[in-house]
């Protein structure tokens, strides 16, 4: 068995920046625990063809370990994946991880006051680790998402999600579907419609797709951001800023997004000369309401001779193609299932358990994800998950919100042991604050009013996944760890909860 004082699930953005912010604050007793072969979680799982970040890379990246070297505005996938393996060996992390090693339960241990954790490796089978802290950073789209279509297992043909993709299928050539048209799809249809023989796009949604700003860095730019003290900073301010102004539009004022949905009509008209094809890509939700998508090969992709979009629902699927509703019945060799991730109903949050033996997913039936500052959960103590509710983001980029939370984790840290605290539980009541807090501010949002359904949303209803309004709000929030939200206890002494004990 192993102890550690802190465990941490997840070797992607968040993990490996919360391994790196404990070692340089003294806290080495950790292990990180993943069960990819790799560090980068989801950008080590995602290797779709033209899979690339939306937001740029100079903000994309650790405020820590700027990148001077970023070859073009929005990297791709394999840019990214190099970069974070760079911060990982700089940081020597593979000593302190254990990959191919899958939690398949956590749970509190009240008497003993540790998490204790099963985990299975697929040479060396199960094992045990206990911790004092459990460090939850999976991520929100590390669990693809399979559509429940009729007769999808009895299709013959080859067959694979967006986030696992399979490289040894040769595409070229063939009939293939892509079903959903979200972020992933948007970027995989442009690089399959030039090389299969015949592509259908099912869609059920149109989103907004908009024009892309991406271009490489110039040989200047670079020597720029090698050797100007501040050059580099001073874009990556530039980024964060003209993308926050983003935030106002999106939470309290929807009308000011209306320039964006011009430029996505614009987008439309430049990509696609077929009125009929246009109409059915027309968006009918205004623009922010689902995740607004960047692509200047989406529409002209869509254009393509080669290229059906399927609007008719899918009825099922059969052995060798797809039958819509309307009777249509369309074979082909492959089928791309881009159909998004488990967000708001993670296969992981059963595998949690907390104080009273309830799971994340019990606790979250009745009402929806919900946690304090995106990171403590009620009934769960020394547990910190990383980008836990509310703090998903429609704008920008995920690592800044992944620092902040850094933040908050280290000086909570700091401060359980500078008091010899030994656990930690956030009050029910300020947990609850907080999100009716976050509640009213969504009100006003555009994923609230714009008229679609997105997986923002869960199945009450509730928007349990994005952080509302400004980034920097929530930096202010999780400057320094907040004592007073919290029960504690010290030594062996058990928690106390309110007035009473657990
Ligand atoms: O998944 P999605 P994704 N039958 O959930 C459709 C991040 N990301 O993997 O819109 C038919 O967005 C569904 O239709 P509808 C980013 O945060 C970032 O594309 O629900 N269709 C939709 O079109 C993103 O938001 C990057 O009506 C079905 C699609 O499948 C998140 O990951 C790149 C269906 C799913 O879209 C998820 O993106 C990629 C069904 N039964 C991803 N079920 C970058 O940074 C679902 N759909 C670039």
């Amino acid at each position: 068995m192993n102890v550690v004082k802190v465990a941490i699930v997840g070797a992607g953005f968040s993990g490996m920046g919360a391994a790196i912010k404990l070692q340089q604050n003294g806290f080495e007793d950790f292990l990180i625990i993943d069960r990819g072969v790799d560090f980068g979680g989801t950008w080590r799982d995602n290797t779709y063809p033209g899979a690339a970040c939306d937001v740029p890379s100079h903000l994309y990246s650790y405020s820590f370990e700027l990148n001077p070297n970023w070859s073009r505005s929005f990297s791709k996938q394999a840019e990214i994946h190099a970069y974070i393996n760079e911060v990982a060996a700089k940081y020597a992390l593979a000593r302190r991880t254990r990959f191919r090693t899958e939690v398949t339960h956590a749970e509190w241990d009240s008497a003993a006051g540790v998490w204790v954790i099963d985990v299975t490796h697929p040479d060396t089978g199960s094992a045990q680790v206990r911790a004092e802290i459990l460090v939850g950073a999976i991520g929100p789209l590390c669990e693809p998402k399979l559509p429940d279509i009729e007769g999808i297992d009895s299709y013959r043909g080859q067959i694979f999600h967006s986030a696992r993709w399979d490289h040894e299928s040769d595409v070229t050539g063939k009939r293939v579907a892509v079903i959903g048209t979200g972020a992933s799809a948007v970027q995989i249809i442009p690089e399959l419609a030039p090389t299969v023989g015949h592509l259908d796009v099912y869609q059920r949604t149109a989103p907004w797709v908009l024009p892309r700003a991406d271009r490489p860095y110039t040989a200047a730019e670079h020597w720029l951001f090698r050797n100007v003290p501040g050059a580099q900073r001073l874009s990556r301010s530039a980024i964060y800023w003209s993308h926050e102004l983003v935030s106002f539009g999106l939470t309290y004022r929807p009308n000011a997004l209306r320039p964006a949905q011009w430029a996505g009509a614009l987008n439309i008209r430049r990509g696609i000369s077929d009125p009929v094809k246009r109409a059915k890509v027309t968006p009918s939700f205004s623009v922010g309401c689902k995740r607004m998508l960047l692509s200047n090969t989406y529409y002209p992709a869509l254009g393509r001779d080669n290229v059906d979009v399927v609007t008719d629902p899918i009825a099922k699927v059969t052995a060798t193609g797809i039958v819509t509703r309307d009777g249509a019945h369309r074979e082909v060799d492959a089928i791309v299932v881009a159909t998004g991730f488990h967000v708001t109903d993670s296969p992981g949050f059963d595998h949690i358990v907390g104080r009273e033996g309830k799971s994340l997913a019990q606790v979250w039936a009745t009402d929806g994800m919900k946690a304090y500052k995106g990171a403590m959960v009620h009934g769960f103590p020394n547990m910190f998950l990383m980008i836990g509710p509310s703090t998903g983001l429609g704008h920008t980029s995920m690592v800044f919100m992944i620092e902040s939370q850094l933040n908050y984790l280290v000086d909570y840290l700091r401060t359980v042991t500078s008091e010899q605290i030994t656990r930690t539980e956030v009050r029910a009541e300020r947990q609850r604050d907080y999100n009716e807090r976050i509640q009213q501010t969504l009100g006003t949002s555009v994923w609230e009013n714009g008229g679609c359904a997105s997986w923002y949303k869960d199945s009450f209803g509730n928007i349990t996944t994005l952080w509302p309004g400004f980034t920097f709000n929530f930096r202010r929030a999780t400057r320094s760890f907040d004592l007073d939200a919290y029960d504690t206890a010290r030594g062996s002494d058990r928690i106390t909860i309110g007035a009473t004990t657990a």
